[in-house]
C-alpha cells in the first residue's frame, strides 16, 4: 500500500469522486480542494467523507491554492476543477477563461513554489481537437471550437511549459467524453438516461435535445480516472490521448437508452434550437494507441454497457428525475 499524499481539485465533481475512491484503495492520503457554496455539494463524495480531508479553495484565488498545497504537502496533484460545461462557456466565456484557463496557471505556480517535486496531472480534453476531422490522436493538430476548448488549450500549453521550463513532472491527459451515473444532469448522456427513466416511470412525457447528429467517443469515468493515475506513475512525464475508439451519435445514445426501457425514442424526443451551440464539434473519435502501448491502459466499459448502466441507475433513483436541464 502507498503512503503517498495527493491533492485533488474538483474532488466534488464526477471524476474527482471516482479518482478519490480509487486512490483511497491504493492507500493514498487524500486531500480535496472544495469551493464554498451556499449549501455543500458533497453528494458524490458522501461515502468517503470520513476518509478524506477537504480544504477550502477556489481556482480563482491564488492564496487559497498556496494554502491547500502547503496543507496537503502532495506527492501528486490532480487538477480536475473547471467550468466544464461547453454550452455554458459560450454564455460565460470570461469566467470559463478565468477558472478553466488562468486557474491552471495559478495552481501550477502554487505547486512550483511550494511542492516542486510533486507530480502534476492536468485535465485536458478532446474539445481541444474540436473541429479537426477524426480520428484524433496524440499527433492531431488542435482546433478548439468553444471558449471552453480554448481555455483548456491554454491550460495544456501552460502545463507543457512548466514541464519544459522548470523540469516539473507535469502531464496533460487528453480525455474524450466519459460519463457515469454521477454525470451532471445537463450533459446529454445524463439528460437522455434520466429522461428515458423518467418517461418509463410516468414522471415525464418528453425530453428536448439539440443537435442529435453530433458524434462522441463516450467512455466510462471509472476507467478514465485510472488512466490519469497511470500517467503519473511513469519514468518520464508525457501527454496522452484517452478514448475508447468507438463513436456514436446522440441519436444512437437515445435509441439505446429508450429501447432499454422498452420505449421508442422517436415518440419522446423533441428538438429545440435553444440547445444548439454557436459552433459545434461534430465528430470526436479518439485514437488512444499510445496510452494503450505505454501505460498499458485500455477501456473496460464501452458504449452499450455505459448507456444501460446510466439508465438502470436512474430507474433505481426516481428522486433524481425531476430536474429540468
Ligand atoms: P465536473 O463534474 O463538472 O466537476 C468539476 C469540478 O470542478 C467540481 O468539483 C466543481 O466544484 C469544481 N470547480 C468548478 N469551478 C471551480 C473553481 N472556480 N474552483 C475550484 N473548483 C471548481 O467535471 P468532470 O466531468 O468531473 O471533469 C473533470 C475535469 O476533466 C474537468 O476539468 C473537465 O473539464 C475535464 N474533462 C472532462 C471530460 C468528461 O467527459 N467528463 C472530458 C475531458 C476533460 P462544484 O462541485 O462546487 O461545482
Ligand atoms: O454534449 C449535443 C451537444 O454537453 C455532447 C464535457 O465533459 O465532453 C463534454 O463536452 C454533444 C454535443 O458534452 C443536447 O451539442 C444535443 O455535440 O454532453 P455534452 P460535450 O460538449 O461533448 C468534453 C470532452 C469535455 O471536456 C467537457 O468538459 O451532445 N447535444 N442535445 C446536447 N448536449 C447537451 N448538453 N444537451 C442537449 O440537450
Amino acid at each position: 500500500m502507498s503512503t503517498k499524499r495527493v491533492l485533488i481539485t474538483g474532488i466534488s465533481g464526477q471524476d474527482g469522486s471516482f479518482l478519490a475512491e480509487f486512490l483511497l484503495t491504493k492507500g493514498y492520503h487524500v486531500y480535496g480542494l472544495k469551493r464554498r457554496t451556499s449549501i455543500p455539494i458533497t453528494e458524490r463524495i458522501s461515502s468517503i467523507m470520513k476518509d478524506i480531508v477537504l480544504v477550502d479553495g477556489d481556482l480563482i484565488d491564488s492564496g487559497s491554492l498556496v494554502r491547500a498545497v502547503k496543507m496537503a504537502k502532495p506527492d501528486e496533484v490532480y487538477n480536475l476543477a473547471a467550468q466544464s460545461f461547453v454550452k455554458t462557456s459560450f454564455d460565460q466565456p470570461e469566467l470559463t477563461g478565468e477558472v478553466t484557463g488562468l486557474g491552471v496557471t495559478r495552481l501550477l505556480e502554487a505547486v512550483r513554489q511550494n511542492a516542486p517535486g510533486a507530480r502534476y496531472y492536468q485535465a485536458g480534453t478532446s474539445e481541444m481537437f474540436g473541429g479537426h476531422p477524426p480520428p484524433q490522436g496524440d499527433d492531431t493538430p488542435f482546433y478548439p471550437r468553444s471558449p471552453y476548448g480554448i481555455a483548456k488549450l491554454y491550460a495544456h500549453w501552460m502545463t507543457r511549459n512548466y514541464r519544459e521550463s522548470y523540469g516539473m513532472y507535469a502531464c496533460s491527459g487528453l480525455l474524450f467524453n466519459h460519463e457515469s451515473h454521477r454525470r451532471s444532469p445537463e450533459f446529454v448522456t445524463q439528460k437522455i438516461a434520466r429522461g428515458a427513466a423518467a418517461i418509463k416511470l410516468g414522471i415525464m412525457k418528453n425530453i428536448t435535445l439539440g443537435n442529435m447528429e453530433a458524434k462522441r467517443d463516450w467512455g466510462h469515468a471509472r476507467d478514465f480516472v485510472e488512466a490519469m493515475w497511470l500517467m503519473l506513475q511513469q519514468e518520464k512525464p508525457d501527454d496522452y490521448v484517452i478514448a475508447t475508439g468507438e463513436a456514436h451519435t446522440v441519436r444512437e445514445f437515445a435509441e439505446v437508452a429508450f429501447s432499454h426501457v422498452g420505449l421508442d425514442y422517436r415518440e419522446h424526443v423533441e428538438t429545440d434550437a435553444v440547445y444548439m451551440r454557436p459552433s459545434e464539434v461534430d465528430y470526436l473519435l479518439g485514437d488512444s494507441s499510445k496510452a494503450q502501448r505505454v501505460l498499458g491502459w485500455k477501456p473496460r466499459i464501452i458504449f452499450r454497457q455505459l448507456v444501460e448502466e446510466m439508465v438502470e441507475y436512474a430507474l433505481a433513483h426516481p428522486e433524481l428525475l425531476r430536474e429540468k436541464t
